[in-house]
């Protein structure tokens, strides 16, 4: 495995699968780590997954990647739009980071059209569903390679 990459979940994201099917789909937590996960086996990337419902351990977790990880692909869930302690980590741990939505936040309420994070990631990706995880995971990769190729 050639490639190391922390996927992180924010608020409420364990509810996935249970509630609001229209907007976040029918896959639970597990079923998007999993593709990930397998995809990730696919493209010679291993994948470690956490979700948490606090801004802290969501820092914490960006801190801790720097010691294993390459890359981080995140859903930072409603932090995305207002945490700029999560978007101070990202920038100082210095690691390449792909934001993902499950929902295309720029067609929903206008509070959702602001990312603080996104300006400290390599791109963004939403709308998707499950499959923007798996997109973004592959950007990351691609981003990874290229900048190998460049060293
Ligand atoms: O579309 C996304 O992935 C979001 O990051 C999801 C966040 C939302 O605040 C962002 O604006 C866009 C909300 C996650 C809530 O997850 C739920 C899952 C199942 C049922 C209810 C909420």
């Amino acid at each position: 495995m050639s490639h190391r990459i922390v996927l992180l979940h924010g608020p409420n994201l364990n509810l996935l699968g249970t509630r609001e099917p229209g907007i976040y789909g029918r896959e639970t937590l597990a079923q998007i780590d999993e593709l990930v996960q397998r995809e990730g086996r696919e493209l010679g990337a291993e994948v470690r997954t956490l979700q948490s419902n606090h801004e802290g351990a969501l820092v914490d977790a960006i801190h801790q990647a720097r010691e294993w990880a390459q890359g981080v692909v995140i859903n930072p869930g409603a932090l995305t739009h207002y945490s700029i302690a999560l978007r101070d980590a990202i920038s100082a741990v210095a690691l390449p980071a792909v934001e993902v939505h499950l929902s295309n936040v720029h067609a929903r309420e206008e509070f959702r059209h602001r990312s603080v994070i996104a300006p400290v990631c390599v791109g963004q990706i939403a709308g998707f569903g499950a499959f923007s995880y798996v997109l973004g995971l592959r950007g990351l990769i691609h981003y990874l390679q290229k900048k190998q190729a460049v060293q």
